[in-house]
């Protein structure tokens, strides 16, 4: 049904900018308009008329927590009970198994997430280009469609957002302490832990700034967790007292593999940083003088009390570690206890504020007609094959956390294991607040999913293309396919393949590419891979050998 509400007309000042033509359901004929409303009358519809009926959306949204370090997916951290709230929104939602990204890192994943349009179409395929903000976006849409629009925390993209009635965003990466706002006015810095400042400006928003005579699409996107991981005061000792268990491949050797694998620079043993990455300011790497200094000044950029609740935790411990001094496989194993306890307390953070949230939602009476996302711009290495970052089409940096609660539309507690996107995301908040969607969009909406139904024509494989290299990192580019079972990748500047059975060798550790047994299983999935190139218009310049 086509849904009417106050602001079905009203275009955007920054919508001018916009050079596509859009068409809108939205503008129906004034009778059609009055039919609807009077449908709306009590006793026809459980609302009252003068609630707006399309559903807000708030869409969650965090930089670098791989699914496996929420509770809700289970697996050995999830005994740490990591995130609680998170949890909650699982049981009061539907949970998506299978959801990955389409290039695993962070600018080009926003964009994708904007225009429903891969890397290779929405100007952003790797962290360096600015978003070409003349494109059709899906806040755009809702904002036309007559949304009230928010964008608050990390956008990453270099131009100023556009399609938001309000946005506050952190320059570049932001800072985890005391951090700086772009607004339209300027810029602002605020104290405190960048986490909770977020957040209190999300629910500031929500309390004193919105126009309750429409539905509102908030993007509410966090810092954390991204690196170098810096918890708040309130959580600097959290699990303390607890071991993390080791992932089963933290001293992998990457045989098996591609020369890709060996070349990276992403090992918790010879890439992480004392200073940067393990806050151990005493014991610098001779070597790396540039990350030393940033790290310092980002020591001073603490104010005094935050500077010594940090030193009266991390000081100690360090002490430890000096008097210790732990060599080979102890000191990764070392390594991977701090980062991992690190990355696991700046979550705690990102849950404690979905849960300040989650209890305004519910004392404003706002959760039953808003949904609310959960997602990630990727997954993460959490010590997975001796790594931190993101980057590679293996399924740890792959995946990203997806989790929907709608209320009266979503089975609470419901799980779904179809192939889904961060591809589908801007179908899918437009189908949810019924505006049509760019005919160029490349996803699919997840409402159907939603709905809990399954339709027998749902993608069957994804494209994946990660074009970053050289840069930080360095892991080679690739594209591939991934089908429910198996996964061919190409690294087409290095013209290596690899083909891993995801049933029998789910932690990707040998190749079956030139195994005789898979020739039959490489044919059709190189056919798939070619077919998905030509359906999502690849450029030929990245053109198969
Ligand atoms: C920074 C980080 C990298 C990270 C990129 C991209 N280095 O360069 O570890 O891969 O961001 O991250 S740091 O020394 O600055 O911490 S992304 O999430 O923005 O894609
Ligand atoms: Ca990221």
């Amino acid at each position: 049904m086509v849904k009417a509400h106050p602001g079905f007309d009203a275009l955007s000042v920054s919508a001018r900018t916009v050079t596509h033509t859009y068409t809108t359901v939205h503008r129906l004929p004034l009778f059609l308009i009055l039919i609807a409303s009077f449908l709306y009358l009590p006793g026809c519809e459980t609302t009252t008329s003068s609630e707006p009926q399309q559903p807000n959306i708030i869409f969650i949204f965090t930089d670098d927590h791989a699914p496996h370090a929420v509770g809700a997916y289970g697996g050995p951290l999830a005994a740490l009970d990591p995130t609680p709230n998170m949890d909650r929104l699982a049981e009061e939602g539907m949970l998506f198994r299978n959801a990955f990204v389409t290039n695993s890192i962070c600018a080009p994943s926003r964009a994708v997430i904007l225009t429903g349009l891969h890397s290779h179409l929405n100007s952003v395929p790797t962290n360096r280009e600015p978003f070409d903000s003349t494109q059709v976006t899906f806040p755009k849409l809702l904002q036309q469609a007559g949304y009230q629009t928010a964008m608050i925390g990390k956008w990453h993209l270099k131009t100023e957002p556009t399609g938001f009635d309000h946005w506050e965003v952190l320059p570049g990466q932001g800072h985890y302490y005391n951090p700086d706002f772009r607004t339209p006015e300027g810029r602002v810095q605020e104290t405190g832990y960048v986490t909770d400042i977020i957040t209190d400006k999300v629910l500031d928003w929500l309390q004193s700034d919105r126009d309750e005579s429409k539905p509102f699409m908030v993007m509410y996107q966090h810092k954390a967790p991204h690196r170098r991981w810096s918890p708040g005061l309130d959580h600097l000792s959290t699990y303390d007292d607890v071991a993390i268990p080791e992932p089963a491949t933290l001293f992998d050797d990457y045989e098996g593999r591609t020369s890709a694998a060996k070349t990276q620079e992403m090992e918790i043993g010879r890439h992480m940083d004392f200073n940067w990455d393990l806050k151990v300011r005493q014991r610098p790497d001779s070597n790396r003088i540039n990350l030393f200094n940033r790290a310092e000044e980002l020591y001073y950029r603490m104010n005094e009390e935050q500077r010594e609740a940090w030193d009266a935790v991390y000081e100690p411990k360090n002490q430890l570690l000096m008097d210790e001094d732990p060599t080979g496989d102890e000191l990764l194993r070392w390594k991977y206890q701090r980062y991992l306890k690190d990355y696991l307390r700046v979550i705690r953070s990102v849950d404690d504020n979905l849960g300040r949230l989650l209890d305004y939602l519910d004392e404003s009476g706002l959760d039953e007609n808003t949904v609310v996302i959960y997602n990630s711009d990727q997954g993460f290495y959490l010590g997975d094959h001796g790594w931190y970052d993101k980057r590679w089409m293996y399924e740890e940096s792959l995946r990203t956390p997806l989790i929907i609660r709608w209320p009266g539309v979503v089975q609470p507690g419901s799980e779904n294991t179809d192939l889904v996107q961060n591809l589908d995301l801007a179908q899918t908040f437009l189908g949810i607040a019924d505006v049509e969607e760019d005919p160029s969009m490349q996803g699919l909406s997840l409402e159907p999913l939603l709905r809990g139904e399954s339709p027998a024509d749902w993608r069957d494989a994804i494209y994946y293309q990660y074009y970053e290299y050289p840069g930080p990192h360095m892991v080679e580019r690739h594209y591939g396919v991934r089908t429910d079972r198996h996964k061919l990748i190409y690294y087409y500047n290095i013209d290596e393949w690899e083909l891993f059975d995801l049933e029998s060798d789910p932690d990707e550790l040998q190749s079956v590419h030139d195994s005789p047994d898979y020739a039959e299983v490489r044919e059709e999935l190189l056919q798939r891979l070619t077919e998905l190139r030509t359906q999502y218009r690849v450029p030929e310049e990245e053109a198969m050998p």
